[in-house]
């Protein structure tokens, strides 16, 4: 701010001095661009500006990192020429608890490893195609000039491998992904990552920096329906994603794997979108992003709460963390949040800042289920997939997803409220038929009702969100806590219900 009204002051004492239109020309300039004496040094935009001539010195070996890692800084002054080796692996990895995909990945995650270079850098690039693999591959890399963005020179089968180089002229952050026929279909599988060009000055340093990219998943089986899926192509054109994910899996940033920083610490995080179809509304639950480099290019914006994301871009995010808790990142749009997986967190630890946040922990309000002790959904859909599932493992996984589901209305202890929500704690209503216990989840209710004595007349809407597993462990749960009946409900006689009482549930609500 100081150096531009500076410039203008300066621009202005020459248009008056020589009284020529000539010397206005720099005011013409875009807003934001360096004042015209500092130009040489800190314009570096502009591919013209980034080609800094041949790679000095002996080639370097990129160092290639899985997310949420991100590469090291290069702290290189000059070009280099720097080698990057990239292995395609079509692996299956569990999309969400018990579920398996089959991912294809450029490195064996989703999304692809980390490539970090210097503006200026020769890249050469090694795509390999494991022996295992069953399909062709490529990659286009954004931060390529040139047409194809190397997909035309790096059409790689099984067993093969390709090599290509590209200088890296324009400084940011980049999507890359595989361009193979269907091209669709090899991004939904996860074929996507992102390589960060750095300014020749590199960027200022932070406390941690993170890899987060969003994709959108479509499979044959519905939202947390269990067992191996497949690929949906119909769903994939229609753009109604299954699944929608930050890094891949529903449990990349959750729990045991969030995301971590002190309090008073920097963030700096690097997220991209792969898309295939979806925009991202990306968003922390608590913070304010003191600066985005908006669709990663080189200007930054201050003080946004929520950044667009576009389908193939990608933008770098930073902020301070002053307050300890658990920080929710989603994609705002919100069904992909709490329906679809769009979720992960940062946890920040330190001393409590009562001065400038006096409030409770998150947890039961925007991690349901995610906030509970690791372990025990994953539990009971072990035991579920070995046949052996227990009634204890039952209970402890519905515990979980009560607490996230149920307990809004009928409270953490069962006993509703009072006039408002009936209790399901010593529940007479419920104790008395289990069919028709079962259906309240499945189908919802309206109008009045009588528990225990008392006459509620409400609305309880279907929670067409949950799965057959979660509702019969979510039942066995409350039957079994608060002095009820001790019955235990089956995924099976849950699955019957569903499909003989279809013509109770409301339209609109799942089938
Ligand atoms: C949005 C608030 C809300 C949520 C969330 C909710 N319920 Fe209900 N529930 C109600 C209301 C209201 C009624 C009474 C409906 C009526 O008046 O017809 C009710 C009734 C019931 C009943 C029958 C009455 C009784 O007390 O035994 C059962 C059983 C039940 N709910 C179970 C559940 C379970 C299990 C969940 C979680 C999967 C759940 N509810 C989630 C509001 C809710
Ligand atoms: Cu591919």
């Amino acid at each position: 701010m100081i150096h531009r009204s500076a410039f203008f002051a300066v621009t202005a004492l020459a248009a008056v001095a020589c009284n020529s239109p000539v010397a206005q020309a720099p005011t013409a300039q875009p807003a934001g661009a360096a004042p015209a004496a500092k130009a040489a040094e800190t314009d570096t935009g502009g591919s013209a500006k980034g080609d800094f001539g041949p790679p000095v010195g002996a080639p370097v070996e990129a160092q290639l990192t899985t997310a949420p890692e991100v590469p090291a800084a290069t702290g290189r002054k000059q070009p280099a020429k720097v080698v990057v080796d990239l292995e395609v692996r079509e692996v299956v990895l569990p999309i969400s608890e018990g579920v398996q995909y089959t991912f294809w990945t450029f490195g064996g995650h989703v999304p692809g490893r980390f490539i970090r270079v210097r503006q200026g850098d020769t890249v050469e690039f090694h795509l390999k195609n494991h022996p295992d693999n069953k399909m062709p591959h490529n990659i286009d890399l954004h931060a390529v000039t040139g047409p194809g963005g190397g997909a035309a020179s790096s059409f790689t089968a099984p067993g093969h491998a390709s090599q290509f180089t590209f200088k890296a002229l324009n400084r940011g952050l980049y999507v890359y992904h595989c361009a193979t026929a269907p091209v669709g279909m090899h991004i939904a599988n996860g074929m996507y990552g992102l390589i960060l060009v750095e300014p020749p000055e590199g960027l200022p340093p932070v406390d941690h920096e993170y890899y987060v990219m969003q994709g959108d998943f479509y499979t044959v089986g519905k939202y947390r329906e269990k067992g191996p899926q497949g690929f949906d192509m119909q769903k994939a054109i229609e753009e109604n994603a299954t699944y929608v994910l930050f890094n891949g899996s529903e449990a990349s940033l959750v729990g045991d794997n969030a995301l971590k920083a002190k309090v008073g610490e920097t963030v700096r995080l690097f997220v991209g979108n792969g898309g295939p179809n979806l925009v991202s509304s990306f968003h922390v639950i608590g913070e304010v992003f003191d600066r985005v480099y908006t669709e990663a290019g080189t200007r930054y914006q201050e003080n946004v709460q929520t950044t667009v994301i576009p389908s193939g871009g990608a933008a770098i995010v930073e902020f301070k963390v002053e307050v300890p808790g658990t920080y929710v990142m989603v994609d705002h749009s919100i069904f992909r949040a709490f329906n679809k997986g769009a979720l992960g967190m940062l946890k920040v630890e330190g001393e409590a800042r009562k001065d400038l946040y006096s409030g409770k922990e998150i947890d039961s309000v925007y991690l349901a289920d995610k906030a509970s002790p690791s372990g025990v959904v994953q539990q009971a859909t072990a035991e579920s997939a070995q046949g052996t599932l227990s009634k204890s493992a039952q209970i402890a996984a519905g515990q979980a997803l009560f607490q996230g589901t149920c307990s809004a209305c009928h409270q953490a202890d069962g006993k509703g409220l009072p006039n408002v929500f009936p209790p399901l704690a010593g529940s007479d209503f419920l104790n008395a038929d289990k069919a028709r216990a079962i259906g309240m989840p499945l189908n919802g209710r309206t109008g009045p009702i009588t528990v225990n004595g008392q006459t509620y007349n409400s609305v309880m809407p279907p929670m067409s969100q949950l799965n057959d597993d979660e509702i019969a462990n979510i039942m066995t749960y409350v039957y079994n806590s608060w002095g009820n009946s001790g019955k235990q409900v089956s995924a099976a006689e849950v699955k019957a219900l569903r499909a003989s009482t279809q013509a109770e549930r409301p339209q609109g609500a799942a089938h």
